[in-house]
C-alpha cells in the first residue's frame, strides 16, 4: 500500500472498474518473483528449463495471435488530432475512453489485480521517472521486475505527492465461474486489442495483449511515447537508442548512443566485441536512452531500463557472444523451441538443430518439418546486470556524457557505410531521412520504397513527428555547439550487384566505431562531400577482412542519380508534415540539392 493518495485513489477506481477478485501490491522481492513463476507453472503457462543447463530460466509460449507489438492497434489519443501527427493512429480521447471503459468493465473477474510501482532509471536519479502499472498478468509482473526497478522502494520515493504515469493493462480475459487459464490469456482478435496513450494526461491504457511492448508498459509506451512528450515539455530527449562505452588502448572512454529500428542489431552493437586488441566496448543500455543537460552543458544519458528484451532468433556466438552468456541463467524465454533435455533452441543460434523438439506453438518439431522452431520475434528477458560487459557505471544516477550519436537503418544502396554530419542541424536532417527499404515481408505494394523512420522513432512517437524534429533543433540551441554530441549516419546493410552484403557487420562494425572515436579525438581523416564528411581513403582499417579497396569505394560511392531520386522521396515525405515541418529541415534539403545537382 501507499501513502500517495493519488495512487491509492486511482487503484481504487480501476479496481472498481475491472472488478478483480483481489488486489495485490508488488513489493519487488525475489520471493514474490518466485511465487509468480510458481503460479504460472501450476497453470501450465511456464516451463522451468533444465537447471543444469539454464539455471533460473523459464519458457513461455504466447498465443499465436499475440507475438509482437500491435502497431495498427496503437493509438495516440491527444486532445487534438493534429497533435498526434501524420505517423500515428488517432482516436478522440473521450471516445476512446468510452470504448475502452466498456472493455475494462469486469475484465479482471476471477483474477488478481497486481499493482506494480516502477522506476524508469535508477531510483532517485534526477533523470528517472516513476510509473505505476496495474496488470492482471503475473507474466507482466516478472518481466517488469527484470526490465525496470519495481516495488516498495519506488512507492517510498514517490512519497505522498509525487508524480507518476498511470499504466493500466489487462489481458482482457476474465475467468468466469471458477474457470482456469488453459492457454496464454489474451484477446485473440487483433482488432479488439488497444494500446492507447493519452499524452496530455500522461496515461496509458492497454487491453487484449500480454506480449512485449503491448503489455510491459514501462518500455515503448512510457519510456518513449509518454516520456517523449514529457521530454518535449521539459527540455530533454527520450530516444530509441542504445548506449555504449568505447575505450581505446590509451584508456580514453567515449559514451555513444545509437538509434536503429527494431531488429537492426541494436542489442548486438551494444555489446560488441571489437576486433582490435586493446579496444573495449561496454554496455550501458540496448534500447532506450534518456538524455538531460548536465551543469557543464553536455548531454548526459541514462538507460531507463534494468533488463534487455532482445530478439532471440539470430543470437549466436558469432552475432553476440556476450548475450549468449548473459541468457545462460535467470532469463525468461518466450516463443522459442524446447529441446528434449529441457534446454531451448532457436534458428540462427549456430547450434545444430536437435532431431526433435517442441516448437513455440507446443507441437512436435523435426528439422525437416518445414516450420520454425522459434517464432521470428521470440524474445529473451534478462537482467542487464548479468551482461558480461555491462559498464560499472551503468546505473550511475548522474548518467554518462554523450560524445556521439549513431543513427542508421537498412539501406541496400545510396547511404554510405558511415557519414559524419557537418553540424548539429545537418545531423538532425540525416536523422529525419533515416529509413529502411520496404521488403516483401511487409506485405504491401510499396516493396523497394523507403519507409522514413526518423531517429528510429516512427512506431514510438507520442506526438507530431514534425514537432519532434523541431524539438531536436531546440535542444541544439540550449548549449554551445562544441558540447553537443556529433551525429554519424551509418549503414551496415549496403549490398552489391549480386544482392550480397558488402560489409561483414557484427564485430567488424568496431572498425567504424574506431574511426568515429578518432574523429572525436581529432586524429581521424575525413573528406568533406556534398552529403557529409566521409572517411578518407584508408582511414577505416580493413586489415584482416576480405573487404577489397574496390568494395570500400562501393560502400562510399555517392551515386548522383540515386541521390536525385532520394531527394524527391524526402520531399514527398516532408510534405506529410505540412506546416509543422521545421524550416531548418527544408533549408538542409535545399543545401543538399544545390550541392549535388
Ligand atoms: O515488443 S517491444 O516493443 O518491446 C520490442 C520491439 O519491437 O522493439
Ligand atoms: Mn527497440
Amino acid at each position: 500500500m501507499t501513502k500517495n493518495i493519488h495512487v491509492k485513489k486511482w487503484v481504487d477506481e480501476m479496481a472498481a472498474l475491472c472488478k478483480p477478485d483481489s488486489v495485490y501490491w508488488c513489493d519487488g522481492s525475489q520471493e514474490e518473483y518466485d511465487r509468480m513463476i510458481q503460479i504460472m507453472i501450476d497453470a501450465g503457462l511456464a516451463t522451468p528449463l533444465n537447471p543444469e543447463k539454464r539455471p533460473g530460466c523459464y519458457l513461455f509460449r504466447s498465443h499465436p495471435s499475440d507475438v509482437a507489438r500491435a502497431e495498427k492497434r496503437t493509438f495516440i489519443a491527444s486532445k487534438k488530432k493534429e497533435d498526434a501527427g501524420p505517423t500515428n493512429n488517432w482516436i478522440d480521447p473521450d471516445e476512446l475512453k468510452a470504448t475502452m471503459t466498456a472493455l475494462y468493465d469486469g475484465c479482471m473477474r476471477g483474477r488478481t489485480m497486481y499493482v506494480i510501482p516502477f522506476s524508469m532509471g535508477p531510483v532517485g536519479s534526477y533523470i528517472s521517472k516513476i510509473g505505476v502499472e496495474i496488470s492482471d498478468s503475473p507474466y507482466v509482473v516478472i518481466n517488469m521486475k527484470i526490465m525496470t526497478r519495481i516495488g516498495t522502494t519506488v512507492l517510498e520515493t514517490l512519497g505522498e505527492d509525487g508524480e507518476f504515469v498511470k499504466c493500466l493493462h489487462s489481458v482482457g480475459k476474465p475467468l468466469l465461474d471458477g474457470a482456469k487459464d488453459t492457454e496464454w490469456p489474451c484477446i485473440p482478435n487483433v482488432d479488439d486489442k488497444y494500446i492507447s496513450h493519452f499524452p496530455e494526461e500522461r496515461m496509458i491504457w492497454s487491453i487484449g495483449s500480454g506480449y512485449g511492448g503491448n503489455a510491459l508498459l514501462g518500455k515503448k509506451c512510457f519510456a518513449l511515447r509518454i516520456a517523449g512528450v514529457q521530454a518535449r515539455d521539459e527540455g530533454w530527449l527520450a530516444e530509441h537508442m542504445l548506449i555504449l562505452k568505447l575505450t581505446n588502448p590509451e584508456g580514453q572512454s567515449y559514451y555513444i548512443c545509437g538509434a536503429f529500428p527494431s531488429a537492426c542489431g541494436k542489442t548486438n552493437l551494444a555489446m560488441l566485441e571489437p576486433v582490435f586488441p586493446g579496444w573495449k566496448v561496454e554496455t550501458i543500455g540496448d534500447d532506450i536512452s534518456w538524455m538531460k543537460f548536465g551543469e557543464d552543458g553536455r548531454l548526459y544519458a541514462i538507460n531507463p531500463e534494468a533488463g534487455f528484451f532482445g530478439v532471440v532468433p539470430g543470437t549466436s556466438m558469432k552475432s553476440n557472444p556476450n548475450a549468449m552468456k548473459q541468457i545462460q541463467s535467470n532469463t525468461i524465454f518466450t516463443n522459442v523451441g524446447l529441446t528434449d533435455d529441457g534446454d531451448v533452441w532457436w534458428e540462427g543460434s549456430g547450434i545444430p538443430a536437435p532431431d526433435h523438439l517442441i516448437d513455440w506453438q507446443g507441437n512436435d518439431w523435426t528439422p525437416d518439418c518445414g516450420r520454425l522452431a522459434a517464432h521470428a520475434n521470440a524474445r529473451f528477458t534478462t537482467p542487464a546486470a548479468q551482461c558480461p560487459v555491462i559498464a560499472p557505471e551503468w546505473e550511475d544516477p548522474a548518467g554518462v556524457p554523450i560524445s556521439a550519436i549513431l543513427i542508421g537503418g537498412r539501406r541496400k544502396s545510396t547511404i554510405p557505410l558511415v557519414n559524419e554530419s557537418l553540424d548539429w542541424n545537418h545531423g538532425i536532417f540525416l536523422g529525419s531521412i533515416m529509413g529502411s527499404e520496404i521488403t516483401t515481408a511487409d506485405i504491401t505494394d510499396k516493396v523497394g520504397q523507403v519507409r522514413r523512420d526518423p531517429f528510429a522513432m516512427l512506431p514510438f512517437m507520442g506526438y507530431h513527428m514534425g514537432d519532434y524534429l523541431r524539438h531536436w533543433f531546440n535542444i541544439g540551441k540550449r548549449t554551445d555547439a562544441s558540447k553537443l554530441p556529433r551525429i554519424y549516419f551509418v549503414n551496415w546493410f549496403r549490398k552489391n550487384a549480386d544482392d550480397k552484403f558488402i560489409w561483414p557487420g557484427f564485430g567488424d562494425n568496431s572498425r567504424v566505431l574506431k574511426w568515429i572515436v578518432e574523429r572525436l579525438s581529432g586524429t581521424g581523416e575525413a573528406v568533406e562531400t556534398a552529403i557529409g564528411n566521409l572517411p578518407a581513403p584508408g582511414a577505416i582499417d580493413t586489415s584482416g577482412t576480405n573487404v577489397t579497396a574496390e568494395e570500400m569505394n562501393e560502400l562510399f560511392k555517392i551515386d548522383k542519380e540515386l541521390w536525385v531520386a532520394e531527394i524527391a522521396s524526402i520531399k514527398e515525405n516532408y510534405r506529410s508534415y505540412g506546416d509543422r515541418l521545421p524550416v531548418e529541415l527544408a533549408d538542409e534539403l535545399a543545401k543538399l540539392e544545390s550541392k549535388l545537382v
